[in-house]
């Protein structure tokens, strides 16, 4: 038996956050990482094993230039490149607006996506409209791509009359059937298994509809993303994994979610073709969902996607990151702010100016301000008016268990 006293005598290290507040936050500069470095194998012949320089190394598009480059390059149109800007520009200053709403008390709580535009909207772009799309809270960007309305997206965080879940969410947990936007769950990381589930319905019913699915480091620590990768390997359905590594799970350094070098090499484990992607090159990120996107709908199952990026606001509105982290850590993050990097690339590319980007991020901050004001007209945080109690009962499910209708006939509504 061992002697449990003395078997320990290597030092028991775990994962730490590489810097605390009161650190000199430093990445070590630029990424060393290159978008000439890693091959794009055919996405129709490719095996998992094929994918295991992309699950340690990391798919760059734009270098530190500004310029796309590498086989990975989609070569989007300019079209498509500003339309993209514009998604994130739309995605960012209505996080900013609506922090604001939070902080004067006009809405109960927030979460931005701020750091992280570049994923929800170039992956959403590189799908197609028939595909599914399984959120966490930090994706609402897809809604944009959708084409939701804003005030609609407002009327929810208020939990006004027009609120489309009447108030049974949290706000940013949206819901949006006409988008093929699933419901955002407030228990982390279900939305994995059922989006490996729907695109297993999906495969068996012989349809071209995909499944894409995000959620956070934190969360890839949770028994649901492996029994969803268990399944993915399994049946191989038309899903894209998404496990989107910005660095922090609230106050709990991504260090702490894995023992491995990546997030992305795990998939490997399960036989699946697995890529880790820098999250905040738009470009990239788009071309590596085509890619999953093109297996996914010849047949071919499942692709495994780390996004490296970084979370570069608190947690939520109840977060105060000062107290775990320091302050300018995004500032030397080498990822830089996606926004800026695709802006950049488009006025080397002489694409865009700056007298463009201003009018035009001037033009959505009126129509977020307009919308805020045209949705509080159904109702707003302080005064209402509400859903009615009623709702409490309705539409949750089809046939009324009888003690929901119990309680119903208890409050008398
Ligand atoms: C099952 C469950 N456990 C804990 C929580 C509380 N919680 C909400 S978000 C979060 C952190 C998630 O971090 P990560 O997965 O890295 O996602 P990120 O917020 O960074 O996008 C935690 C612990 C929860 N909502 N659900
Ligand atoms: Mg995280």
């Amino acid at each position: 038996m061992t002697d449990r006293t003395t078997a320990t005598t290597k030092p028991y290290t775990i994962g730490r956050p590489p810097f605390r507040p009161g650190d000199e936050a430093d990445f070590g500069g630029a990424f060393t990482e290159q978008p000439e470095d890693l091959s794009r194998p055919d996405p129709l012949t490719c095996s998992a094993q094929d994918t295991v320089e992309h699950a340690v190394g990391l798919v760059r598009v734009l270098n530190d230039k500004h310029e796309a480059k590498g086989d990975w390059n989609p070569e989007l149109s300019s079209e498509t490149l500003i339309q993209g800007l514009e998604y994130m520009m739309r995605l960012r200053i209505f996080d900013d607006r609506m922090i604001k709403m939070q902080r004067t008390g006009k809405l109960s709580f927030y979460m931005r996506s701020f750091g992280e535009e570049a994923i929800a909207i170039a992956q959403t772009m590189a799908l197609e409209t028939q595909d599914w799309i399984f959120p966490s809270y930090r994706q609402p960007g897809a809604q944009f791509v959708r084409g939701r309305d804003m005030v609609s997206m407002i009327c929810h965080c208020i939990g006004n009359t027009e609120d489309n879940v009447k108030g049974r969410q949290m706000p940013v947990h949206y819901t949006w059937k006409e988008g093929r936007f699933i419901s955002i769950s407030s228990p982390v990381g279900t939305q994995f298994s059922q989006a490996v589930g729907v695109a297993m319905a999906s495969a068996y019913k012989g349809d071209d509809e995909v499944c894409i699915s995000w959620l956070g480091d934190g969360t890839s620590a949770q028994g649901d993303y492996h029994y969803a990768l268990n399944f993915a390997s399994t049946f191989k359905p038309p899903v894209i994994l998404n496990v989107v590594n910005n660095q922090w799970a609230i106050s709990t350094h991504a260090n702490l979610a894995t023992g491995g070098r990546t997030f992305a090499e795990r998939g490997l484990a399960y036989d699946i073709p697995s890529i880790r992607v820098d999250g905040n090159d738009f470009l990239a990120l788009y071309s590596v969902t085509k890619w999953a996107r093109d297996r996914a709908g010849a047949g071919l199952g499942a692709t495994h996607i780390e996004v490296y990026t970084y979370r570069a606001g608190a947690h939520s509105s109840s977060d105060d990151p000062s107290a775990y982290r320091p302050s300018d850590e995004f500032e030397c993050w080498p990822g830089g702010d996606p926004i800026e990097r695709l802006k950049s690339h488009l006025i080397t590319a002489k694409l865009w100016d700056e007298k463009r980007h201003t009018a035009l991020a001037k033009k959505i901050d009126d129509e977020v301000m307009k919308s805020y004001k045209e949705a509080c007209e159904f109702g707003d945080l302080a005064s209402g008016p509400y859903p009615p109690a009623s709702t409490i009962f309705t539409e949750v499910y089809e046939s009324v268990p009888w003690h929901v209708q119990e309680q119903r006939e208890e409050l008398g509504k």
